[in-house]
């Protein structure tokens, strides 16, 4: 099924990365046309991840550009040091999907004076100077969060009783992290319920949501409600639920964001109750993007990827297409 994206044009924002575009690349091009991309991957954290990975090597193929590709085990030092090592090996665009939002500017400098031109994708940086990059390319994870909450407050509406959620943060500092609970937050603060009585990060990863969860149900009897900032942990945490002797899906709801096989499996087999997707397929719109900033041609500020979310039935009928 191919993926609907809804391309926003923020009128000032793109005047800005207009005015700020560079001369272009300057190395593996060497005016013949062909292009070269750094591109510095988050790590494989998760099936999302696996398959975002996919998605940018396949596009690349296609797309004829020579993809430089370094993987930075969720690790910030390694995704600058793959950064300078771009900017050494003088490619003609880099793109990086950073681990976490902060510390980038000098590093980003550094390619802004060697005429390189970055694009961001999947997660933001909260640099101040918004041209240090041509564009950021990735879902609305504020959104996301949003949509858990929404479904959130609709499940229990016609419940008086506290509803006591649990939540397990994706990686620390990271964008996704940051936005997917500050948009819950922002829909469930509005009834005080909910309650979130637990939160802590499971980077993730299924073996930090299961170690997490573990502990969360030892020090919490009563937990109605998982919130989980991703599928890999919601599965680490239904083990642990398991483990615990509780029936997950029904003593304690779980709601995740991504969509990946798995969790649609689990989403159909009743052990999940609802997900917001995240698209990881990124690869063609990146390619195509990279084209026209090497040419130097105006791309928009901020490409949103458009997404849906699923119930327990939609997942059943989605499942046997589901490419990732
Ligand atoms: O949700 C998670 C992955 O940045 C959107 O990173 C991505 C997130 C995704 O590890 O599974």
């Amino acid at each position: 099924m191919l993926k609907r994206i809804s391309v926003l044009v923020l009128a000032g924002l793109t005047a800005m990365t207009v005015a700020s575009c560079g001369s272009g690349g300057s190395g593996g091009g060497s005016g013949d046309g062909a292009i070269t991309m750094g591109f510095s991957q988050v790590g494989a954290e998760s099936g999302w991840r696996t398959a975002n990975t996919k998605s940018v090597q396949d596009s690349a193929k296609n797309a004829g550009i020579t993809l430089k590709f370094s993987d930075a085990q969720q690790k910030q030092e390694n995704q600058i040091k793959a950064i300078r090592s771009f900017i050494q090996q003088k490619v003609d665009v880099i793109a990086f999907s950073p681990v976490v939002e902060s510390g980038w500017d000098t590093v980003l400098k550094e390619a802004k004076d060697a005429k390189i031109p970055v694009i961001l994708t999947d997660r933001a940086v909260d640099s101040k100077d918004t041209t240090l990059y041509k564009t950021f390319l990735g879902s609305d994870f504020v959104e996301e969060g949003r949509k858990a909450g929404k479904w959130l407050v609709e499940e229990f509406t016609s419940s008086t009783d506290p509803v006591n959620i649990v939540e397990l943060q994706g990686t620390t500092g990271s964008a996704p992290a940051n936005d997917r609970k500050a948009g819950f937050a922002e829909i469930i603060g509005a009834d005080p319920k909910f309650k979130i009585i637990a939160s802590q990060t499971g980077d993730f990863t299924r073996a930090k949501g299961k170690e997490v969860m573990e502990a969360f149900l030892k020090s919490n009897p009563d937990i109605d409600v998982l919130y989980a900032h991703n599928d890999d942990m919601g599965l680490g945490a239904i083990e642990a639920i398991e483990g615990a002797g509780k029936v997950p899906g029904k003593d304690i709801k779980i709601i995740t964001v991504d969509a990946v096989k798995d969790g649609m499996q689990a989403l159909a087999d009743g052990k999940i109750n609802y997900i917001v997707e995240c698209s990881p397929l990124l690869g063609p719109q990146l390619m195509d993007l990279a084209k026209k900033v090497v040419k130097n041609e105006q791309v928009p500020a901020r490409v949103v990827t458009e997404e849906s979310t699923f119930t327990q039935e939609q997942a059943k009928q989605v499942l046997s297409t589901r490419q990732y």
